[in-house]
């Protein structure tokens, strides 16, 4: 008989991203989002208005196919669907009192048809898609003011799905905001400069507290309701056995643990409050703030792609840098066509190092490879065969069960992706990280329709194996 490390109520599924999938960026009364003015992704200029060389604005047109899409995710036997709202749909401008009932109205659509198809709504409530007048007006998450803006938007998803969704995620990749603050907070950077330090930090103060606000309310009416925190994870080693590089390691680890740690202790940790201090800066944080930080979170969830290295050489530190997160390449690894280090072991290090650290359930939210795929007939049929995406998954997936025979509770996971979408860093379709391909070109071309390739066809029988089909 065939054994499987994978507890038997593991959740398999697929995820996406609002801004990625949906398109129908005016329709309904949606109103404007960042994404919307990104037309090049996230290192960029941004445009003034949208233009149409942002293919975000169509996207993959999920608004108006999101039926067809929920029926594939099934035939695989998705057992979760991970989602954003467009918080834009909602609050259309972000800082109205009343939401927009069309853009609520799509959503129970969409648990509708999750329902039908006895699939759990994984749903993250911002997701890079912070309300474009709120950057504009208020500076975005630099500004206080956001924090009641969210908190309401928050409140209106709890009432009107808590009922429905059980799992819940604050904000995508919380500690991106240092390293994308327009992307992740919707913090105007200046022409040719960058955001101060203070303003950095202190929108980070803001969005943790955000984060603790909407999980004390979700308790208070949405009884059941599991709220998790979600943060870019990246195992990060040193690139020599020296003291001084395990301790740039440290410093670097640091930077991304402290959203985790004040998601799961309520309070900022010893090594955050030396770094203000170094950096001279004293964050605006009240009472209440504190207050509302003891709200931690039920699980803790996150995004996996790659590991990098790191080194106190400042003159090696300069030569091919990572990724927006920092770091320097570690010799030892493939990369991605876009440079993404391929490392599945690092998944195993990053679930048991949060697992030891935080003690809370950990859930996979986001992992897979993008790459340029190419259509092609088989039997008749039109498909991509993927064996390296296929390759990809498998090993990572592996590791996941390693992992979990440590002894490590992991909930579920849901490959990013899981259609063909819009890349968030290069704002590229040809980026491609889905079971399903979906026909539409970096110009703009193509109708749009759907294809299962090979890997849609390894990944439902990975779901039905209960993970027993994994390569090992
Ligand atoms: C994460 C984001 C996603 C997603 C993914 C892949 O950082 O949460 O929105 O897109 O990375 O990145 P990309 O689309 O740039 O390849």
């Amino acid at each position: 008989m065939t054994t499987t490390p994978f507890p038997a109520d593991f959740l398999w599924g697929g995820a996406t991203a609002a801004n990625q999938v949906e398109g129908a960026f005016d329709q309904d009364g949606k109103g404007l989002s960042v994404q919307d003015v990104m037309p090049r992704g996230i290192s960029a200029p941004r445009s003034a208005t949208p233009t149409p060389d942002n293919l975000k604005l169509v996207a993959i047109d999920h608004y108006n196919r999101y039926a067809e899409d929920i029926a594939l995710f099934a035939e695989m036997g998705f057992g979760v669907y991970r989602f954003s709202i467009a918080w834009s749909r909602i609050f259309p401008k972000g800082d109205e009192t009343e939401p927009n009932e069309a853009g609520l109205a799509f959503y129970d659509r969409v648990l509708d048809e999750l329902e039908k198809h006895g699939i759990q709504p994984l749903v993250t409530i911002s997701h890079y898609e912070t309300p474009l007048h709120l950057a504009e007006t208020y500076g975005g998450w630099a500004s206080r003011d956001l924090i009641g803006f969210y908190e309401r938007y928050a409140r209106t998803l709890f009432e009107r799905y808590g009922s429905r969704v059980k799992y819940w995620l604050t904000f995508n990749e919380i500690n991106s905001l240092l390293h994308a603050p327009f992307m992740s907070g919707g913090i105007p950077i200046p022409d040719g400069g960058s955001v101060p330090d203070d303003v950095l930090y202190q929108a980070m103060h803001h969005e943790l507290v955000a984060s603790a606000r909407a999980t004390r309310i979700a308790r208070e009416v949405a009884p059941g309701a599991q709220v998790g925190c979600m943060v870019l994870s990246m195992p990060i080693y040193p690139l020599s056995p020296s003291p001084a590089d395990a301790l740039a390691v440290l410093t670097a680890d640091h930077a991304n643990l402290v959203y985790g740690d004040v998601h799961t202790r309520g309070e900022y940790p010893g090594y955050f409050l030396r770094t203000l201090r170094e950096k001279g800066i004293e964050l605006d944080i009240t009472d209440e703030d504190r207050d509302d930080l003891t709200n931690t979170v039920d699980f803790v969830s996150f995004s996996y792609y790659m590991s990098v290295a790191e080194t106190a050489d400042a003159e090696k530190k300069g030569s091919g840098e990572g990724n927006i997160m920092g770091g320097v390449q570690n010799p030892t690894l493939e990369a991605s066509e876009w440079g993404w280090q391929i490392d599945p072991v690092g998944l195993r290090l990053v679930l048991n190092q949060f697992w030891d650290r935080w003690r809370k359930p950990l859930f996979i939210v986001e992992n897979g490879l993008g790459a340029r795929d190419q259509l092609v007939e088989v039997d008749g049929r039109k498909t991509v065969v993927d064996d390296y995406r296929i390759a990809y998954l498998n090993d990572h997936l592996v590791q996941v069960g390693e992992a979990i025979a440590d002894g490590v509770r992991v909930l579920g996971y849901t490959s990013w992706g899981c259609i063909d979408i819009v890349s968030a860093s290069t704002a590229q379709l040809s980026k491609r990280y889905g079971f399903i391909y979906v026909d539409r070109n970096d110009d703009g071309s193509g109708s749009l329709d759907r294809y299962r390739k090979k890997s849609f066809h390894w990944y439902a029988e990975v779901i039905s194996s209960n993970g027993a089909s994994l390569t090992r």
